[in-house]
């Protein structure tokens, strides 16, 4: 039986996620569209404790000022009634076609302008509906011809965007952080910023880089062939995982966003561990939103979206529970420790030692035994053995 998620488990979903139509580019859309407020509704019942959404999932672009108060009243008040949060908002810069050449780093200056209006009308929202954390999904960001973009005045662009911002939340007050979040591709041909690290790079070059974090995706470090939980770990290292955003992803291959631990489900074992428990030698866990960006798949009916809502949280939860057994199994300590994984916690040279005693210390080198110490295994196998045992439920 899988457990039943509570408020307490901080899970979180985007209108986008249940709401999306299941329209791609071979396909029409599959599905009605659903109302934000039914939404609330439903993800309340399910046992989630916030919800989260671009501007435009909430209001139509372009509605009037009226329309525009009157939904935002109509979704405060389904927050008001189902006790939800909104612990995330975000900005649609990538689905109309003024953005067709990006917001931040578009080639035309009158759009970026436009663009850095766009979100700063919707950072009011996001701290008038108490968000902590403020996302930007540069997804129109980049291109597809290497002669018709200027990265380096691109990223001076996105920079100029990104202090600019952070600039506006000192000024007004707000307490608000944001969150870039990385992707190698889809759908532009190549999006600038495509993985942790280059977005780990990038905050360390601007004017306010305490107010600016990451917000990675599963399946976008593993579109890349890159190893996710390697990804949030120094993440977490750095102090920069602001927020995350959990699905499923088979492979280099187009974004699937499938159900969280619908794709490596053995990353996502390994991924859950650390979020829960913080590294083997004792570096952090996480405790903000586990947030889902997934798509209920096109072939599912309404009742087929609320089980994959429902999925998500089950996952989890599982996992959850698979990584708490590991971690009280003596067996699975015995082995930890025969592996030495806490060992690397301790520092490589001892207390007030440097450079002289280490070339002083014939222990580390002149009578080192090279061959012996290579002949021995480290028994990693075993180990993940006992973490797929785990898994299983064979233990
Ligand atoms: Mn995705």
């Amino acid at each position: 039986m899988a457990p039943r998620p509570t408020p307490a488990d901080k899970f979180s979903f985007g209108l986008w996620t249940v709401g999306w139509q299941g329209r791609d580019p071979f396909g029409h859309a599959t599905r009605d569209a659903l109302d934000p407020v039914e939404s609330v509704h439903r993800l309340a019942e399910l046992g989630a404790y916030g919800v989260t959404f671009h501007d435009d999932d909430l209001v139509p672009f372009g509605s009037d000022a009226a329309t525009r108060d009157a939904q935002i009243a109509r979704f405060r008040k389904a927050l008001d009634e189902t006790g939800l949060v909104v612990p995330m908002v975000t900005t649609d810069l990538f689905q109309q076609p003024v953005f067709k050449d990006g917001g931040f780093t578009s080639n035309d200056r009158d759009v970026r302008r436009y663009a850095l209006r766009k979100v700063l009308r919707n950072v009011d929202l996001a701290a008038e509906l108490g968000a902590k954390t403020f996302v930007m999904w540069g997804g129109r960001e980049g291109g597809e011809y290497d002669v018709a973009k200027d990265v380096q005045a691109a990223l001076e662009r996105y920079r100029e965007a990104v202090d600019l911002l952070c600039q506006y939340v000192i000024d007004r007050g707000y307490d608000l952080r944001f969150a870039l979040e990385p992707k190698p591709n889809e759908p532009r041909g190549d999006i600038l910023l495509p993985t942790v690290g280059h977005a780990l790079g990038f905050i360390s070059t601007l004017a306010h880089p305490e107010r600016v974090g990451l917000n990675p995706e599963v399946g976008h470090e593993q579109m890349a062939g890159l190893n996710f939980v390697h990804g949030i770990a120094q993440a977490l290292w750095q102090g920069k995982l602001f927020h995350i955003d959990l699905n499923g992803q088979r492979g280099v291959k187009y974004d699937q966003d499938l159900v969280f631990g619908h794709g490596d489900l053995l990353n996502a074992f390994a991924l859950v561990d650390l979020l829960e428990h913080g590294g083997t030698a004792g570096g952090p866990g996480y405790d903000g939103p586990r947030h889902f960006d997934y798509k209920p798949s096109r072939t599912e009916d309404i009742d087929g979206v609320w089980a994959s809502a429902a999925a998500n949280m089950s996952t989890y939860l599982l996992l959850k529970e698979r990584a708490a057994a590991f971690r009280a199994d003596p067996e699975v300590a015995e082995a930890l420790a025969a592996s030495k994984v806490a060992e690397l916690g301790v520092p490589t040279l001892g207390e007030g030692e440097g450079y002289a005693e280490l070339l002083a210390d014939t222990s580390a080198f002149e009578e080192f035994d090279v061959n012996a110490v290579a002949a021995k295994g480290f028994g990693f196998v075993r180990l993940n053995q006992l973490a797929v045992e785990h898994l299983l439920g064979a233990r």
